[in-house]
């Protein structure tokens, strides 16, 4: 039984050229992410999934504004333009991903009160979102991951997973940063001492 995974990062609207919280080209990796769902055995995706006034939009915080940050119970949180609000088209998968070949979709960040990059663990470094006790459970051990933003919930859920003990490697090819004051750089350089094979 293989024991690969592709998980599939935030491929939604909103992240793609025309979306709330637009990745620079995010669009662009489509193509890539597809014909690697194509040939993956198992494919995974993830899906941000706010509710309306999220405490990680700047819109929830007066007197701040996109991009700046504030603390909150569980420490430092960037705040984002409203995005991925739930049930909008902003929410939904870019058009042409081939989602249908998912297993699982695995949504996060719909807590009001906590943000979650990561896949697996919600910003304030304990709440689960179950996705690493599934994985187990299938005898899923080795995960690829691609998708948006490189330097985001790509990068923290390679962390993470990281952390839980998977092996992990990450496609850049099939990824796109954000890329705040060289987040892009510092995260590459986590992931890397991390033993995540940034590929
Ligand atoms: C993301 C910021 C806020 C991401 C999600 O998918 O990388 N970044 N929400
Ligand atoms: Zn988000």
């Amino acid at each position: 039984m293989s024991r690969e995974a592709l998980i599939v990062i935030d491929m939604q609207n909103d992240f793609c050229p025309g979306g709330a919280l637009a990745v620079s080209e995010g669009d662009a990796i489509v193509p890539l992410v597809n014909a690697l769902i194509e040939v993956f055995p198992h494919v995974i995706l993830t899906q941000d999934w706010h509710p309306a006034g999220h405490q990680s939009f700047a819109s929830s915080h007066p007197g701040k504004a996109r991009f700046e940050s504030v603390t909150m119970a569980y420490g430092e949180q960037t705040l984002w333009p409203d995005h991925c609000v739930i049930g909008t088209e902003g929410a939904a998968f870019h058009p042409a991903l081939r989602w249908d070949k998912a297993e699982l979709v695995v949504r996060k960040g719909f807590r009001p009160r906590i943000d979650s990059y990561s896949a697996f663990f919600e910003n304030d470094r304990t709440t689960p979102t179950g996705l690493g006790g599934y994985l187990r459970e299938r005898g899923l051990d080795k995960l690829t991951l691609v998708g948006l933003a490189t330097d985001y919930c790509v990068a923290y859920s390679a962390l993470d997973a990281r952390k839980l003990g998977f092996s992990v490697t990450v496609k850049l090819d099939a990824c796109r940063g954000i890329d705040l004051n060289g987040s892009v750089e510092t995260m590459m350089g986590e992931m890397r001492g991390a033993g995540v094979k940034v590929d």
